[in-house]
């Protein structure tokens, strides 16, 4: 239920540091624009604003996006209604004592929002929209508020713009690739965006060894350097050069965001990593297969577990993730698009039949400040 009727017309101040990888940006500059798409005004705090440039070129008019500085270029401004810090960026000190003297001189609460990372475990539902009172520095006396994005109604929801599907039922396969330069003959498309997955020799070998001719469509950067890493290791070891049978390689550039969509949206299976490109290959509601980012401890062994007992997932594709993220020995499984087609638009229709991550926000400061 999408709910575009709760609106708060309030100035947000969100802060999100790049640790690394596209994720931390790409996720703020969502929320950024959605909220901006749904009346809001938006100051969006990055260290690093780079990944915009290729991600959101044309920028977004209800989006300001300010350099997070240190220390930061207060110099007369008057701080937003709502506060987000995003995935635990430890907020600037002096916006935050900018923050709790405008409360008092105002005399209202604080709407400060922690906004963490996305998880289907079930400590996300326990531990979203709860309190935690700040006990030091500038915001001492202050609370914040846990928010949690996710895939139950028990928790924040998903970022997910109301009119996405309509797009994508209009969306034209054929003219989308040949703009982009891409020659497809019939093809299967696979997209594919992760890290260094040791099993990604594997996965080029069953491509190139499946009946069925394949075009990969390689994103750039990390993917892109891991494909040509396999190719050249293979090559090194042959005295030969190997065909790639009917496998068929295109690299492409950095995509907008809208264009990142549009390629989930073109391809018969979509390879994703992270947070964002997983929500987004949820909602294009294609096959897909997730490379979950890695966690020294292993943490994100439980939490790709949840994930796709969450999303319904049958053995072959249990076992496909198990091998992609390697948690379990043993050969990639063969492929099983139809089978992992539906359970995906079936995920699907569940995510759609609640709310989207900015409404339940919304609704969450519109109830609590
Ligand atoms: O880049 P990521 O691996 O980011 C990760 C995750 O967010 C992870 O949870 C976090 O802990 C870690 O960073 C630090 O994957 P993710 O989350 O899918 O983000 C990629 C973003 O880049 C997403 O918004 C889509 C966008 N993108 C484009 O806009 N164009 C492109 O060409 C590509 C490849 C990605």
């Amino acid at each position: 239920m999408d709910n575009p009727g709760v609106k708060t017309g309030k100035l947000w101040d969100i802060f999100c540091k790049v640790i690394d990888n596209y994720g931390d940006a790409g996720v703020c500059w969502r929320l950024a624009s959605q909220l901006a798409a749904r009346g809001e005004r938006v100051r969006l705090w990055l260290d690093d604003p780079s990944p915009l440039a290729w991600m959101a070129p044309h920028g977004d008019p209800g989006v300001e996006i300010r350099r997070w500085t240190e220390p930061l270029d207060l110099k007369g401004l008057l701080p937003g209604d709502v506060l987000v810090e995003a995935f635990g960026c430890d907020i600037a000190p002096e916006f935050i004592a900018l923050y709790a003297s405008h409360l008092r001189a105002s005399s209202q609460p604080a709407a400060w929002i922690n906004l963490e990372y996305l998880s289907a475990e079930r400590w996300a539902e326990r531990n979203h929209g709860l309190a935690s009172p700040v006990m030091s520095g500038p915001g001492k006396g202050l609370s914040k508020h846990f928010f949690y994005p996710g895939f139950t109604p028990d928790t924040g929801g998903l970022l997910r713009e109301p009119a996405l599907l309509d797009l994508q039922a209009r969306f034209d396969r054929q003219a989308w690739l040949h703009d982009q330069g891409i020659e497809a003959r019939g093809e299967r498309l696979v997209s594919l965006f992760c890290y260094e997955p040791p099993a990604l020799g594997q996965l080029l070998a069953l491509l190139k060894a499946d009946a069925q001719p394949t075009r990969l469509l390689v994103t750039s950067g990390r993917a892109q350097a891991a494909v040509q890493h396999c190719l050249a290791q293979e090559a090194s070891h042959k005295s030969q050069p190997d065909s790639n049978g009917l496998l068929s390689i295109s690299y492409l550039p950095s995509l907008t965001q809208q264009d990142f969509d549009h390629l989930l949206w073109a391809c018969d299976l979509n390879f994703v990593r992270g947070e964002d490109s997983l929500v987004r290959a949820l909602l294009a509601g294609k096959p897909l297969v997730w490379q979950i980012y890695p966690q020294d401890d292993d943490a994100h062994h439980a939490k790709l577990v949840a994930f796709l007992d969450w999303l319904g997932a049958s053995p072959s594709l249990h076992a496909f993730h198990a091998s992609w993220n390697s948690m379990a020995p043993g050969p990639l499984p063969a492929l099983a698009l139809g089978d992992w087609g539906q359970t995906v638009t079936q995920a699907r229709l569940r995510l759609l039949q609640q709310d989207d991550l900015v409404s339940s926000l919304l609704r969450f400061i519109s109830k609590n400040h």
